[in-house]
């Protein structure tokens, strides 16, 4: 059965050329990871908490939760909301999902009201998968908020006991228990879109990036390549895991295909990571720049044995050259950069490149069919060597974002270059080197947020005439976000009432401003845009 709908695809040709390079397969996701099962089927894949699951216990974990998702009535090509912390059922989910050919969006578990409701209402979502058991927050009122405001929602699928009086709520254990459906047919093809991850955005609404198989299968296997992935592979995953980066860079999926074993932590601080590094012979981990610095200061005080470390990756962020040269040897180990993006594109430093190299640069494109472009203002490629705008093509780079054509018209040039907004230079040995950006987006130590997302809620608020987010400095995130607000009228309003706002509109933690400063009127360009350049230097000073 084929489900070919809602994704700009690439153009014939280069479907032809990608087909006969080899570079696209044809397996799905699913089939990847059952022929690990076949290679592989003893070996660990999995360990969380004090559980372990082989790849034969994986898949039957997988087969029985495809089966109860089919007794549900979700068919191939419904879309379901996936919203799971780091346990492994978030792979077994992940998995009967895709063998189904039911595209779950790649929901993270700090998103709340304000996300989740507009992720179901874009997708027209039949069922929201959520994990009810995360400490401290109530996913499961939250299912019942959010199935209140999308009537497409016909399931609310939690992993503990169900706490709410409401019928559509069922849980993963009454699912596994389902009778059988319908024997193992394939559900969906290689050039179906497999999932829907999230672009860090810019725009007031978050971008869905529609994901094949082929496509995503193709830069998980190049990254297994680059970053020597294999059976022995012993993969902590801290970061969140439905995010692109540990889920495909080379990520869960690669250390799957690859037969290795994922470690899953929920907490990232040195303290806790270093001990499951020490418990289970962590070899390999992915960090964003902020963690990487907390654990090379705790690395000179741990009583930990973290000596079986041997690649820690830092990506999702600049990292800067000097904490990059000290890191292999606080860490006691090697360093690779990546500088990747949802969206596709994604660049590795290479283990035996040059120290300087790996220190300064961010890295290289995964494959020799990646286009890149480094332009200027009016789209001309700038000389060798010098800043520009980042283009891309490739094999594995999206041709449009879900359901969003007029956005598809500015982040697309009109020859299906992907216009990154990263402003790079690339050294004469092919590295990129991210030195700007020029996208309405902050960065916080990995986390995006999009500017026009909350200065639209903060409009909502009676008492806000206007209001600009910007990034500024901060020592340890890179980033953190500032809103600057003109307010309404003279009434007495407090930074904390307006954080109070925007939590109580049900948005995520990380996307509430870090500082608020009030000011009378916001700066304009000659051209009448507000001047963020300006408010960036001026707020840049620490208050
Ligand atoms: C990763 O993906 P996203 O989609 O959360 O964010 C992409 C953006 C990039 O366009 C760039 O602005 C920034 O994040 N970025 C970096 C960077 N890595 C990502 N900026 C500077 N230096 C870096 N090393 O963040 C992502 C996806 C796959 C692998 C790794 C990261």
């Amino acid at each position: 059965m084929t489900i070919k709908h809602d994704f700009t695809p690439w153009p014939d040709v280069l479907v032809k050329k990608y087909c006969e390079a080899g570079c696209w397969q044809s397996q799905t996701l699913a089939n990847y990871f059952a022929m690990s099962v076949e290679k592989y089927g003893d070996n660990t894949a999995i360990i969380c908490g004090d559980s372990s699951f082989s790849y034969r216990e994986m898949q039957e974990k997988i087969t029985n939760t495809a089966q109860g998702l089919l007794s549900l009535g979700l068919k191939p090509g419904d879309t379901v909301i996936l919203q799971m912390g780091n346990i492994a059922e978030f792979y077994f989910c992940f998995f009967a999902l895709l063998q189904n050919g039911i595209r779950p969006v790649m929901a993270l578990s700090a998103h709340r009201y304000q996300e989740i409701t507009y992720f179901c209402q874009h997708t027209e979502a039949k069922a929201y998968l959520t994990d009810g058991s995360e400490t401290g927050f109530d996913y499961q009122n939250l299912g019942l908020s959010v199935a209140k405001s999308c009537p497409s929602l016909q399931w609310v699928i939690v992993t503990e006991k169900v706490r709410v009086n409401d019928p559509r709520f069922v849980t993963l254990d009454e699912l596994n228990d389902a009778q059988t459906v319908s024997e193992s047919v394939q559900l969906s093809e290689p050039d179906d879109v497999a999932f829907f991850q999230l672009s860090g955005g810019t725009t007031g609404t978050p971008k869905l990036i529609p994901r094949t198989h082929r496509d995503y299968a193709y830069s998980v296997f190049g990254s297994i390549d680059i970053c020597r992935i294999d059976a022995d592979t012993r993969f902590l995953c801290i970061l969140p895991a439905a995010h692109n980066y540990p889920m495909s860079s080379p990520g869960a999926l690669g250390v799957f295909f690859a037969g290795g074993c994922v470690v899953l932590g929920v907490d990232p601080s040195p303290a806790a990571a270093f001990e499951l590094i020490e418990m289970h012979r962590v070899n390999f981990v992915p960090l964003v720049p902020p963690l990487a610095l907390r654990w090379m200061e705790h690395a000179d005080i741990t009583d930990r044995d973290i000596s079986s470390l041997d690649v820690v990756q830092v990506g999702g962020a600049k990292f800067s050259a000097t904490a990059a040269s000290l890191l292999p040897e606080k860490l006691n180990c090697r360093l690779q950069q990546v500088f990747g993006m949802a969206e596709g594109l994604v660049n590795y430093t290479r283990l035996d490149d040059a120290p300087e190299q790996i220190f300064q640069t961010q890295g290289r494109p995964i494959s020799d069919y990646d286009q890149i472009r480094i332009v200027d203002e009016s789209g001309q490629d700038v000389p060798e060597g010098e800043e520009g705008l980042l283009l891309t093509q490739g094999p594995y780079t999206i041709r449009g974002y879900f359901r969003a054509p007029e956005h598809n018209q500015r982040s697309f040039t009109s020859d299906g270059f992907y216009r990154t907004g990263d402003i790079v230079r690339q050294t004469k040995e092919g590295n990129l080197i991210v030195t700007g950006r020029d996208k309405d987006q902050i960065n916080r130590g990995g986390e995006k947020i999009a500017a026009e997302e909350i200065e639209n809620l903060l409009l909502r608020h009676q008492q806000i005439h206007d209001v600009a987010l910007i990034a500024v400095p901060d020592d340890y995130l890179g980033e953190r976000s500032c809103a600057v607000v003109v307010k309404r009228g003279d009434d007495v309003l407090r930074p904390v009432a307006l954080k109070k706002f925007l939590h109580q509109h049900g948005l995520a933690d990380y996307k509430i401003p870090d500082q608020i400063q009030f000011i009378a009127e916001l700066p304009k360009t000659p051209v009448g845009k507000i001047d963020k350049k300006y408010l960036r230097e001026v707020y840049s000073v620490d208050s």
